[in-house]
Formats: C-alpha cells, sequence, structure tokens
C-alpha cells in the first residue's frame, strides 16, 4: 500500500470507523473500501462512486451481484451493486462526449458522517457537488439497505435532474425469477423505443430486457425460487423503475461483464427518469429514497 494511501485509510479510521462496525481499508486496485460487519449484516462501500459493493443480511446470502470482471480504477464504473445514475439517465441528452448516466458513478465521494441509528443501523453519508447541485447520499447498513439521495438545487434558477439507484441483484438463475408490482403498469422499452401495454403479469425474462416504467411507487418483488428467497424493494421520491438484464449478446459485448453473468443477476433501479425528472426551484431539494430487504420464501 503506497504511503498517502495508507495515510489517507488511516486518516479515515481515525475519523470514520466505528468500533465492531466499520473499518476502512485499501482495495487492491488502490481505491479505498469501508468494510462493513454488523450483528445484523455484512457490507461493503468505496469512496469511488460511493459505491454500495455488497449487502448480506444475517442469515441470508449476498443481495448484491458485482461482475467478476469489474474494472476498479479512477474514471470507471464498479459494474454491478448500486451505481449511482445523476444527473442524468442513460446517454447524455446533448452531448454525446458526456459519460453515460452522469458523473455520480465515477466521482470520488466526501464521507462525512458515520453513526448508528436510533435503530442500531450503520448509517454512512457522502457528500459531492455537481454544481449546481449539493448531494447528500446516505447508507443505511441494517436489517435492510436502505439507500438515500437527497439532491439540492444550490443554483438562483431552477434545474431539472434525472437519477437512479441501479442495483444489480444477485440471482440463482434470472430465468426462474417472476417481477411483481409492475403488472398494470405501461412501459418503455427501450430496446425499440416502443410504448407498451401493462403485461397484466409478473415479468419474466426470456430475451435481453431495458424497460422503463413511469408512476409506480408499488412494492416490487423479486421471487428468486432457486434461491427460495424474495428480493423487496420500496421505493419513496422515486416514480420510475428500470428494468434491465443484458442476456446473452449485449453481455458478449460488454467488456467488464463475463459472457455467463447474465444468468446470475438483474437490475431493478429505483429512480425519476424522463417524465418523471425532478425540476428543482432555488433551494428546493429532493429525496429519492430506496429499501430493499431479503424474505425467505418457505419459513
Ligand atoms: O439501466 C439500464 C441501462 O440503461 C441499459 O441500457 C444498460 O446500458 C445499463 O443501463 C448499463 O449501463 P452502463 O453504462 O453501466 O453499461
Amino acid at each position: 500500500m503506497s504511503t498517502s494511501l495508507q495515510e489517507r485509510v488511516e486518516l479515515l479510521n481515525s475519523r470514520f470507523a466505528v468500533a465492531q462496525q466499520l473499518r476502512f481499508t485499501s482495495h487492491d486496485s488502490g481505491q479505498v473500501v469501508g468494510v462493513v460487519s454488523t450483528p445484523v449484516c455484512d457490507g461493503e462501500f468505496f469512496l469511488h462512486g460511493a459505491h454500495v459493493t455488497r449487502y448480506r443480511p444475517r442469515g441470508f446470502e449476498e443481495l448484491l451481484f458485482v461482475s467478476d470482471e469489474a474494472i476498479f480504477r479512477d474514471g470507471k464504473a464498479i459494474r454491478g451493486g448500486v451505481p449511482i445514475c445523476f444527473p442524468w439517465f442513460g446517454p447524455h441528452p446533448t452531448d454525446p462526449a458526456a459519460p453515460a448516466h452522469g458523473h455520480a458513478r465515477t466521482h470520488e465521494w466526501e464521507l462525512t458522517r458515520t453513526a448508528n441509528s436510533p435503530a442500531g443501523a450503520l448509517q454512512v453519508e457522502l457528500h459531492a457537488v455537481f454544481d449546481p447541485f449539493d448531494v447528500v447520499y446516505t447508507i443505511e447498513f441494517g436489517s435492510e439497505l436502505t439507500l438515500s439521495l437527497k439532491v439540492t438545487n444550490q443554483s438562483p434558477t431552477p434545474v431539472t435532474f434525472e437519477a437512479a439507484l441501479h442495483s444489480y441483484f444477485r440471482l440463482k438463475d434470472v430465468r426462474e425469477v417472476a417481477v411483481s408490482g409492475l403488472e398494470s403498469v405501461a412501459f418503455l422499452d427501450q430496446l425499440t423505443g416502443a410504448t407498451e401495454a401493462p403485461s397484466n403479469a409478473p415479468i419474466r425474462f426470456t430475451e435481453e430486457t431495458d424497460r422503463i416504467y413511469q408512476d409506480n411507487l408499488d412494492v416490487i418483488t423479486i421471487s428468486d425460487r432457486l434461491a427460495n428467497r424474495n428480493v423487496v424493494i420500496e421505493k419513496r421520491g422515486a416514480p420510475s423503475t428500470i428494468v434491465w438484464n443484458p442476456w446473452i449478446a449485449k453481455s458478449q459485448r460488454t467488456g467488464d461483464f463475463g459472457d455467463e453473468e447474465w444468468t446470475q443477476m438483474c437490475c431493478i433501479e429505483s429512480a425519476s427518469v424522463g417524465a418523471n425528472a425532478i425540476e428543482l426551484a432555488t433551494g428546493e431539494s429532493h429525496e429519492l429514497v430506496a429499501k430493499h430487504r431479503l424474505v425467505t420464501q418457505t419459513p
């Protein structure tokens, strides 16, 4: 470990470590990682991208998927976990040179607070400024994984942004999974550009799937039958939901994603995008919250 990295890790531990719950160390890539181990869960996050990469509640296997081929370096988003898409989603609306999904997921965020919540969960607060936005991201490692993105407009004029918590969930086999909670919601198929009628049935993955559902705040459940567990997602301030699996061809075209990894994951993203982009008046704030928990299917 380089001296400067060692000094950075030591300073973070002196200021923000939480006894028997959180310590900082260096990842092989030279990035700083927070390692969480509490009575109710284990977890991990990087200051790079304020990126949660692991969350495992006691009694369960890992919730999140991270590619074995993920690249950990400045300027590159980690493939998996929960990337933060902000202040736009997908390609930049006007600048083709701008990074897909915005700057937040490749930014080095500042750690500002670590503490236990009144309920005993470990709270980690990170801060960044993406002018004109001031952003506070709070990660709560408890019996649930709760993520909050609070965006404030610091400019003298109204501004609009998009945001998505692009959560990658680990699955036994995506082909044996059903996603409920969006049955009655029309969606934009990002692969065809067509708006499709509600499916009136749980989502099942049989091909590359890339859909934006709007105006939904219902609880979303991923039934992972082979893992005998459900992933339950509750949202606040996130009226959009993106559902994605790259399937075979896109996996083969994605350099930091294994050719066969598409079977082990899907993304259900809590978001405010497109028609549900958020406009903030001067000084106004918006909070996007996503809560994730695991439930055993057969008690
Ligand atoms: O959320 C779905 C999506 O927009 C897909 O179109 C796909 O591009 C995915 O995000 C991953 O994007 P990334 O820039 O991380 O490769």
